[in-house]
């Protein structure tokens, strides 16, 4: 099924908006986001690991063909840089390590060069906003006091050491390593990391403390560099147990009808609110089982279980049986979305996600049933004539669209989709991490040659 929806989404974006970033599936035409500037193909760049997976040769073909001719970063463009690495990069990468194509390691290290003057701030946190061909950078104006943001510096370790891997040049893993080091000379608050850093002073912004947006792949990023420098890191490794730590003691709760759920943390005040980009969590929490310190595997293995079961909650208390941008646990309501303003659903992946790592994890059947209960949510609700749409209230019992079919849909709902309903031995886990846009990036082996292939 997720074949067909891949197909559904894939030839709409091709009739309608070919060599744009992303598709409006109602209005039929091109969607630019301003987060990747002029840079275009956003879909197509997101899109090529998941053809190759689903074996969707043709349309492989066709998406490589137009790398070859049109993917051009020599462009006077003002970019994200965490979107531009977790989407452009990373996608590159994987299209390489599966098909093997040099196309893809030419494009992902010639654009991981255009990202490097990012790194010019006097503490080495890189800029949020990069031009690339200027290579002037600043912040968002809305962080705290000019700050950078966690999840977006945190989310650039797993690309930048594979661009080392591939081009010889140790300058992209040395730009990440540093970022560590300025994290670990910092004093955390209760041993939480806030989400915004100043990258001038190298001091905290405001201490707002989130495993969803603005934090989240930050804590994924220090399990997967773990995992993917097949257990070697052990600065990523404590990194990632000790935050661990420190979010069950302060940032984890049970509801009274005993639902457990991740609260954000504000200056020391709990807000009982958990966003569906916090659901990612419950397949890190499993993820990271096996290597738990103090016999904690069983514990961790439950706790992505619980947090599953909530985000399960949070999408069958819907009238879609889609989950909302942000559910609360407060004023007499578990896991349902309260404003306006948080009951909106754009077909993002997480809880698919976690689903899918809970499945290969424990084997429990429930898993592939609520992924089955998304399929038919997202084909009855989310499936147009022109591809799929994000909705504006899944509480409501008609849609109202939002027009449009985001990237992460191909590049991660539908692929998580696949995975589920595929055996294990398909991108197993022993081989393959996925950078935090669902692009399988190998582990990097001791003894499969890389020291050798460095030193060319
Ligand atoms: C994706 O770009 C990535 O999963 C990112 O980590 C969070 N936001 C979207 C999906 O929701």
């Amino acid at each position: 099924v997720s074949l067909q929806m891949m197909k559904h989404a894939w030839d709409n974006y091709k009739r309608y908006a070919w060599g744009l970033n992303e598709l409006k599936p109602i209005s039929k035409q091109g969607h630019s986001s301003n987060l990747f500037g002029n840079i275009q193909g956003a879909t197509i760049v997101d899109a090529l690991d998941t053809l190759y997976i689903m074996e969707m040769k043709e349309e492989f073909k066709e998406a490589k063909e137009w790398v070859e001719k049109n993917l051009d970063f020599n462009v006077n463009a003002e970019i994200s840089v965490f979107e531009v690495n977790i989407r452009f990069v990373g996608g590159l990468l994987s299209a390489y390590y599966l098909s093997g194509e040099e196309i893809f390691r030419k494009k992902a290290v010639e654009l991981g060069e255009k990202l490097l003057p990012a790194f010019n701030t006097p503490t080495g946190i890189p800029w949020a906003l990069l031009n690339i061909k200027s290579g002037i950078g600043r912040n968002w104006p809305w962080a705290s006091g000019g700050s950078s943001i966690l999840a977006e510096f945190g989310t650039l370790h797993l690309e930048f050491v594979h661009l080392s891997h591939l081009s010889g040049n140790p300058v992209f893993a040395e730009k990440v390593m540093n970022i560590r080091k300025v994290l670990n000379r910092l004093d955390k608050p209760e041993g939480l990391y806030p989400n915004y850093l100043n990258p001038s002073s190298g001091q905290w912004g405001q201490h707002h403390v989130s495993i969803g947006g603005l934090g989240d792949s930050f804590y994924e990023y220090l399990l997967k560099a773990w995992l993917m420098s097949d257990k070697t890191d052990e600065e990523g490794k404590k990194m990632y147990y000790d935050a661990v730590q420190a979010i069950e003691t302060h940032l984890i709760r049970k509801s009274s009808g005993g639902l457990m759920y991740i609260a954000e943390w504000k200056g020391g005040l709990l807000e009982h609110k958990m966003g569906h980009l916090t659901c990612f969590a419950g397949g890190m929490f499993a993820l990271g089982a096996d290597g738990a310190p103090n016999d904690k595997t069983g514990h961790h293995i439950e706790l992505g279980a619980e947090i599953a079961r909530t985000c399960h909650e949070s999408y069958d208390r819907t009238s879609m049986k889609l989950g909302p941008e942000a559910f609360r646990f407060d004023g007499g309501v578990e896991a349902i979305a309260t404003r306006q303003n948080e009951k909106y659903y754009i077909l993002r992946p997480e809880v698919i996600e976690t689903y899918m790592y809970m499945w290969r994890l424990t084997h429990d059947p429930k898993y592939r049933q609520w992924g089955w209960e998304a399929v038919e949510a997202l084909e009855k609700h989310c499936r147009v004539d022109g591809g799929y749409s994000g909705i504006r209230d899944v509480y409501n019992n008609h849609e109202s669209h939002d027009d449009v079919q985001q990237s992460f849909f191909l590049s991660e709902t539908l692929k998580y989709l696949y995975l589920l309903f595929s055996e294990d031995d398909l991108l197993p886990f022993e081989h393959w991490v996925f950078n935090t846009e669902a692009h399988p990036l190998p582990v990097l082996h001791e003894d499969n040659g890389n020291k050798e292939e460095n030193q060319k």
